[in-house]
């Protein structure tokens, strides 16, 4: 990774450790300053994730941008000014700049100029500890990557070669170009070995109920994963601490087992880039039977960051899973009229606290009803000789009533549908299926 994108000068890592800079965003009309400042927020904390503060924020109001340095003139020569005074490495902007903005603005301030996708790639590229994560961040870089270097060679070559000679910029541009291009194939192949593996054990454990957790970066997922399976996956007060998919088994109220699965975290503006490349991971949320939907409730931008998940599962065509949408950190929300509020807007909201436990009970019970709507009735009837469909019955579904009588053993069942056709097949070679019905709420 490190020396493919050396290749082009830009350092593999955004920013690197004690780094300081300033922040800047744009307020464009119909944006209020409380957004903005909560853009900013986000800003800074992704800075602090990737290890570098931000010393100074600066907002510019602006109806037009302009296409060489994004923000005005006048803002780029305060901005000078600021960046000697306060001797920052870097200044980052909250939106997408040009490959030609970046280089205008790296020119008049004398500094590094990042972006927000720049930023958030680097975190991940950090955090990436699987051959998974490391390969789908690594195709995401060179995929942000490759269209700039496009437009920077069409610029040397006009700079240095002129029509029809081939300038020294030009020659090693185009290389590194087809560098890029041979490694995005390499890498696309791999990932499609990793997909296809991933989707075997998938099929493997496709007999269980599936539920997803999806949500925000640092909700707490994690924290509750690990309260329910009793797993040890890293939570961290960090953005994107989770980059893989973990899957567990856990046990629902009534003892039937169901899987659980922990995901990457979204944010917004997550680059499109990092979303297509993290298919084979979003894939368990995207094959699961129910999203959770796990959102910090103690957070100012709550609001915002759910409407982000919700765009980003249509973003992955899966918004419309059943879902449930938990407001997690209630313990932080002390205040009795916010809480008020909260219920108030979120009265489908299933309130808890990953972290003390409290009313996790209420979110299995949820969860097994979740469950159960997506059940079959099933009323067999079973001979007492056969006991190990009877084991397997046990097993396998929920035993609602049982009855004994002379001729054998009645059961009220209840399972998956998509294990309907499976459960059937066990019981007609010995006993008989009386009565099936859909949705055992
Ligand atoms: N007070 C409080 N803190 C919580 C709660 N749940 C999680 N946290 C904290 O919130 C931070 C983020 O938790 P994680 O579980 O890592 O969050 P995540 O959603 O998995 O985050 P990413 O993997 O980074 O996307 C950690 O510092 C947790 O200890 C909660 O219910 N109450
Ligand atoms: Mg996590």
């Amino acid at each position: 990774m490190r020396t493919l994108l050396s290749l082009t000068g830009t350092e593999h890592s955004a920013t690197t450790n004690h780094e300081s800079g300033i922040a800047v965003a744009v307020l464009h009309k119909g944006t209020d300053r409380t957004t903005v400042d909560e853009y900013l927020d986000e800003i800074e904390q992704l800075c602090l994730t990737a290890g570098a503060n931000i010393v100074l924020r600066v907002v510019q109001e602006r109806e037009r941008l302009d296409p060489a340095t994004f923000i005005g003139k006048g803002k780029v020569a305060e901005l000078q000014q600021l960046v000697s005074q306060y001797g920052v490495h870097f200044v980052i902007f909250d939106d997408s700049l040009s490959p030609v903005q970046v280089r205008n603005l790296q020119q008049a301030l004398g500094v590094k100029i990042l972006d927000r996708s720049m930023l958030i790639l680097d975190i991940f590229a950090k955090h990436a500890r699987t051959i998974e994560a490391k390969t789908q961040v690594e195709l995401a870089q060179l995929q942000y990557l490759y269209p700039r270097l496009t437009r920077l060679w069409t610029h040397l070559s006009r700079q240095y070669g002129g029509i029809g000679t081939k300038g020294p910029g030009e020659t090693q541009i185009e290389t590194d170009r087809r560098l890029i291009k041979e490694r995005i194939a390499h890498l696309q192949r791999r990932l499609k070995d990793i997909e296809s593996h991933r989707a075997l054990q998938r099929k493997e454990r496709q007999d269980l109920f599936r539920f997803a957790l999806v949500g925000y970066t640092n909700a707490g997922k994690s924290t509750l994963f690990n309260l329910i399976t009793g797993a040890h996956v890293i939570t961290e007060n960090k953005l994107f601490a989770t980059l893989d998919t973990t899957v567990r088994r856990f046990t629902l109220p009534s003892g039937i087992e169901a899987l659980l699965s922990d995901t990457v975290g979204f944010i917004r503006k997550l680059p499109a880039h990092l979303v297509a490349s993290f298919h084979s991971t979003l894939a368990e949320a995207a094959e699961s039977d129910v999203l959770i939907h796990v959102a910090d409730a103690a957070h100012p931008a709550l609001d915002r960051h759910i409407e982000t998940v919700e765009e980003t599962l249509v973003k992955l065509s899966i918004e419309h899973k059943p879902q449930l949408l938990v407001l997690n950190k209630i313990d932080q929300v002390r205040d009795p009229e916010l809480r008020f509020s909260l219920r108030k807007r979120y009265p489908m909201g299933l309130f808890l606290s990953a972290q003390t436990g409290y009313n996790v009970h209420t979110l299995l019970r949820t969860m097994e009803q979740l469950f159960r709507q997506q059940c079959v009735r099933l009323r067999v009837h079973l001979p007492y000789s056969a006991m190990a469909t009877l084991s397997y019955l046990y097993t396998n579904t929920i035993v609602e009533h049982r009855s004994d009588s002379d001729e054998g053993i009645t059961l009220e069942l209840i399972i998956p549908q998509h294990l309907s056709s499976t459960v059937t097949a066990a019981v007609e070679p010995c006993g008989k299926i009386i009565h099936s019905t859909v949705g055992a709420a």
